[in-house]
């Protein structure tokens, strides 16, 4: 029987990453919120296990071991569970894995940040990340109409890690539905039971249709 590993997150889509993978990988966790809001990743406490005061974190007891970077977690529970990170395609999941820790997560954040959450200050911001975050739909779309999943013909922690991003579809103004395959890779994810449990992890709520 497995330790029950603790995850440190707040209801983001860097947060929800973990969670759908723990529920993929059906291991037994806890959450412990991060209050970002009330400034919980700035004590010392939350410091010593995520020294860039983010989320999320997870503490897995079993091993020992503390673990900071939704990147470095989705690699660690997939090679801790054997599932969706097949060492046979590792380099190409690593390349999605790796264009959404440096792209898709940071680049449509900095959207969130100008065009969702401080509307009206600065006219530039929101139209440079707009244009990027359209950009990003159209290079996932791209490569999704010749490949099932981001990595090849199987799902792996690169969609894991992709997926909660486009989830934020109706905070983008952008319109999920004008890219049909990204759209249908959308929608085929949105239905594993994994995801839907692992979306509503803190009670976010259902997921948002295209
Ligand atoms: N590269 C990190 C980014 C994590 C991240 O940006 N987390 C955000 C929430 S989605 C956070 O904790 N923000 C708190 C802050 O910036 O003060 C990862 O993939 O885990």
């Amino acid at each position: 029987m497995l330790k029950v590993i603790e995850l440190f997150a707040s209801d983001t889509p860097n947060g929800k990453k973990i969670s759908i993978m723990l529920e993929e990988i059906n291991f037994p966790y806890k959450v412990t919120s991060v209050d970002l809001s009330k400034g919980d990743q700035f004590k010392e406490e939350f410091i010593k296990i995520s020294p860039f005061s983010k989320i999320p974190v997870i503490k897995d007891s079993e091993n020992s071991k503390n673990i900071f970077g939704s990147g470095a977690i989705l690699i660690y529970l997939a090679e801790r569970s054997q599932k969706f990170y097949d060492q046979k395609n590792k380099s190409n999941i690593d390349q999605w894995l790796m264009a959404q820790m440096g792209l898709v997560g940071p680049l449509i954040g900095q959207y969130h940040s100008f065009y969702r959450f401080n509307k009206g200050k600065s006219k530039y911001g929101e139209e440079r990340y707009f244009k990027i975050t359209k950009d990003l739909y159209k290079n996932l779309n791209d490569r999704l109409s010749v490949s099932k999943y981001l990595a090849g013909e199987n799902y792996t922690i690169a969609d894991i890690a992709t997926w909660p991003w486009i989830a934020r579809h109706q905070w983008h103004d952008i319109g999920l539905n004008k890219y049909r395959d990204l759209c249908k890779w959308y929608e085929t994810i949105s239905e594993r039971e994994a995801v839907i449990k692992g979306y509503n992890f803190m009670g976010g709520g259902k997921i948002p249709k295209p």
